[in-house]
């Protein structure tokens, strides 16, 4: 892509109305545009970011057996006043009514629906387990929306559902998804710590969030300093081995969210414990019978007995991803993207565009990254280098290689890495390589 063309409207100065970094550094690098209070815009180079989150959530759903459909944001209320939830969700449904003045709503998320989507096609013992998840826009009118897509009104959500016979099916449907998120936060360059949580409005008797730490994070949380640098990827865990003894590992640890825990109360020693706050990324629940049984979502059993489903419900926040890898991943000068997320893999500088010799080295160089499939972002605009670098430097490419009439002469092009900010001059060739080394 080439930067005189692409529509990335970068900002230099700081927004004023951006609290926290990751709000700034999304505004400041084109990657979003607030409509109103909480909801979104997402230009080009924000959009490119979310797909590639949403991508690798659903790569690892799908790898633990979950199954993609994808259900409305726009759900009748009816669903709703079964389970009970109609009345007690409060103020942060958006209620809408149309044109027969039926009473529907914007979605916070899908327990009923799905719920009402088993209950008419699955009838019998032989169809459990499933868990089916979808990817979509939800929207919670929020008291305070603030941070940007941090907490926003409308917002992507991964959610799951498993649906089960029994307690046990049902457990193992929750350690599944439990490893999947370790997988998906790994793979986003993210340390999820998972730990033990409140159900609210959702339900259930057992649920788990997993917390990004970062300063500016909205949980407050209290962790077992001896957990935290253990690396529990590494224990190689498959889906359908035990996971029961790697599980109670991390059930062990101490949460207190939004401080509606005393700490007091904890069983690790103060000394032990690590204070800190955090983002949460995504939240799992045991839910029992808590939906099945009012919205009667049974199956018949083997004997032709009815059996009421077993339910989990586990989510992911795919748009606050963005907002919480940017907190976990960024300098004075801007982001630094994972090379998992990044929007383009490369970003490519011509230093004087009006020199004909260092721009026809600059369109080769971008000819030949394309050609060897390294998505670049190149800046081929009539603006000064100090401008090219720092505009390279805040939206946060893994990758910056330099054209110039100095390294020209060379023979060379420099290759920057954005973590390290390590240079180093090589050919042409040399520096693709290394690029499709990443890839
Ligand atoms: C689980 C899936 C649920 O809604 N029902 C379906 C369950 N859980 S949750 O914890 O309430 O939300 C799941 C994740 O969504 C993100 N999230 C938000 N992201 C941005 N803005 C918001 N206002 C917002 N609310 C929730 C969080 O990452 C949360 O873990």
């Amino acid at each position: 892509m080439r930067l005189s063309t692409y529509f990335l409207p970068l900002l230099r100065e700081n927004p004023t109305e951006a609290q926290i970094v990751s709000h700034r550094l999304m505004l400041r690098s084109g990657m979003i545009r607030q409509s109103s209070a909480g909801i979104y815009s997402w230009l080009p180079f924000g959009l490119r970011v979310l797909r590639k989150i949403e991508n690798i959530v659903r790569d690892e759903q799908n790898r633990a057996g979950a199954q993609e459909l994808l259900m409305p944001t726009i759900q009748p209320a009816e669903l709703w006043r079964e389970s009970g939830r109609y009345d007690d969700y409060g103020d942060e449904m958006l209620r809408i009514r149309d044109r027969h003045e039926r009473d529907m709503l914007y979605g916070p998320t899908n327990e009923e629906l799905i719920t009402d989507i088993f209950r008419q096609n699955i009838k019998s013992y032989r169809d459990l387990p499933k868990n089916l998840y979808h990817i979509q826009w939800k929207f919670r009118d929020e008291v305070r929306p603030r941070f940007g897509v941090m907490r926003g009104r409308e917002f992507l959500m991964k959610d799951a559902y498993s649906f089960d016979l029994d307690l046990a099916g049902a457990r193992r449907s929750y350690n599944k998804m439990f490893l999947a998120y370790l997988r998906t936060f790994a793979r986003l360059g993210l340390k999820a710590i998972p730990m033990r949580a409140d159900t609210g409005p959702i339900g259930g008797d057992l649920s788990h969030e997993f917390i990004i730490l970062a300063d500016t994070g909205e949980s407050q949380v209290y962790c077992d300093k001896a957990w935290l640098n253990t690396d529990i990827l590494s224990s190689n865990v498959e889906y359908d081995g035990d996971l029961q003894p790697f599980f109670q590992r991390w059930t062990a640890l101490y949460a207190a969210t939004e401080e509606k825990h005393d700490v007091a109360n904890s069983p690790i020693p103060a000394a032990d414990l690590l204070a800190a706050r955090g983002i949460e990324v995504g939240q799992i629940f045991y839910l029992g019978t808590k939906y099945s049984r009012p919205m009667n979502a049974v199956v018949a059993g083997p004997d032709g007995e009815q059996i009421v489903a077993e339910m989990g419900c586990y989510g992911i926040g795919v748009s606050r991803l963005t907002g919480a890898i940017i907190e976990a991943s960024h300098d004075d000068s801007g982001i630094i993207w994972p090379e998992s997320v990044a929007p383009f893999h490369a970003g490519l500088i011509n230093l004087r565009a009006g020199d004909s010799a260092s721009t026809a080295a600059a369109d080769g160089l971008y000819a030949a990254l394309l050609k060897a499939g390294i998505d670049a972002l190149y800046d081929d605009r009539a603006e000064s280098p100090g401008v090219k670098f720092a505009a390279m430097d805040l939206i946060g490419l893994p990758w910056q290689l330099v054209v110039g009439p100095r390294s020209l002469q060379r023979g060379v092009v420099e290759v920057k890495n954005r973590r390290s900010g390590q240079r180093e001059d090589m050919t042409a060739e040399a520096a693709i390589n290394r690029l499709r080394a990443g890839l």
